[in-house]
């Protein structure tokens, strides 16, 4: 069975996305997610130019050697682009194979090691009170862990909050805008340390001390600040706390980690083995954040994944919106198969896009399924996606308060 047709798409039901979809020699359909938040087109040619010449003709059943070619083949390792497609190749051949086989992929990787998959919510608002009314949303949604983000007085626009007009509303929360060039927010490290403990301490004494609790610094402290951001937290026992310092300097978590015992993730901007090497090996983080999307697909994924087993590091694939639904399915099916499995990201795309990609995945009592369909259990709706066309979109870019640029 070979790959017979290789198509690229580039559309935007509810947000940008970009679908590979390989057909075989015996029509058996596969779907890989390519999107790339706000660079979307630079993988759509990565793919398109690059790759999709290599693969018709290629054998669809050898997933490992299409994944060696694709890596090793282009000389160039590694970064974000590569990886992504990569991964859209390898998701898309996973699929093909569980169609062929009549089993949904999660049973090609071991089958199932649990009932289902625990994930987190984004609840998010400019001020307490709205960001308890986004908590018990989420609550009555059924979720059992809540990733909280607030507002910090004197900063106007705060990573990860909501509108307070779409208070109560599901989809709340889209850090790309369609916008010429980025949209610019200000920041202050000062003004969020001295805020974020006293929320944290609002939560727990508003909604108890069980209920599992997740907060992203999204890169933004140095080693130091985040030292102080996790004591800080510890009274209020977080489930992590997600990319306190900038992913790329490994080492910098030495300090955090000697420092805290808040649980520590990582991960959302990396995208290879490598990228984890001394975080894995020295145990300085308690989870893996990166996607499957961008981390090289699920044969990838996998492999970092059981490396991390063995020094007790569990799972914690990042699921926002820009990860498609095909993206999300494929981090659904492993998983359900890893042992080392810790939370999944769900932050639930909105109707447009679910209308365009059909999933069977389910979200039950807080626990995602990825459901029995073969393959991934996606279908891709293209004549309903064309009405969508692709729209350039960037994610902000941060200032400090004089206008020093920082992470955003
Ligand atoms: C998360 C992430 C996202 C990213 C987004 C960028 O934890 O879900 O930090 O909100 O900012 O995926 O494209
Ligand atoms: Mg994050």
């Amino acid at each position: 069975m070979k790959i017979e047709k290789v198509d690229v798409l580039v559309t935007s039901p509810g947000r940008n996305f970009v679908t590979l979809r390989l057909t075989t020699t015996d029509g058996v359909v596969g779907l890989g997610d390519a999107t790339l938040n706000g660079r979307e087109r630079s993988v759509e040619s990565y793919l398109r130019d690059h790759v999709a010449p290599l693969l018709v003709g290629r054998e669809a059943h050898d997933i490992e050697d299409t994944w060696q070619y694709l890596y090793r083949g282009a000389y160039w390792r590694r970064g974000p682009v590569t990886m992504t497609a990569i991964a859209a190749v390898d998701m898309a051949l996973w699929d093909i194979k569980g169609k062929v086989a009549g089993l949904p992929v999660y049973q090609l990787l071991g089958g199932r090691s649990r009932r289902g998959a625990l994930a987190y919510g984004h609840a998010s608002g400019s001020t307490l009170e709205a960001l308890f009314d986004s908590m018990r949303n989420h609550l009555d949604e059924g979720f059992r862990a809540i990733r909280v983000q607030t507002g910090v007085p004197g900063l106007k626009k705060v990573y990860g909050v909501g509108t307070d007009q779409a208070r109560g509303q599901k989809y709340d929360y889209e850090p790309a805008g369609r916008t010429a060039v980025p949209v610019e927010e200000g920041w202050d490290t000062g003004f969020y340390v001295r805020h974020i403990a006293g929320v944290f301490e609002a939560v727990r004494a508003e909604f108890g001390p069980e209920l599992p609790l997740l907060h992203d610094a999204h890169h933004r402290l140095t080693p130091n600040q985040a030292a102080q951001v996790g004591r800080s937290l510890e009274p209020h026992d977080l489930f992590w706390l997600e990319d306190c310092t900038p992913a790329e300097n490994q080492e910098a978590l030495r300090r955090v980690r000697a420092m805290t015992t808040t649980p520590l993730a990582i991960g959302e901007v990396l995208n290879s083995v490598y990228d984890y090497q001394t975080l894995i090996t020295e145990q300085l983080i308690d989870y893996v954040r990166s996607s499957v999307t961008h981390g090289g697909g699920i044969t990838a994924m996998k492999k970092l994944m059981d490396f991390a087993a063995v020094y007790g590091i569990k799972s914690g694939f990042h699921g926002p919106t820009d990860i498609s639904p095909v993206g999300m399915a494929a981090a659904l099916h492993l998983s359900i198969a890893l042992h080392n499995f810790g939370i999944v990201e769900y932050m639930k795309h909105n109707d447009t896009t679910l209308e365009v990609f059909r999933t069977s995945y389910t979200f039950t009592d807080g626990l995602l399924d990825p459901g029995e369909n073969p393959g991934l259990g996606v279908e891709y709706d293209e004549d309903l996606a064309a009405t969508f066309p692709y729209a350039p979109a960037y994610l902000p870019v941060n200032r400090l308060l004089d206008g020093t640029l920082h992470d955003w």
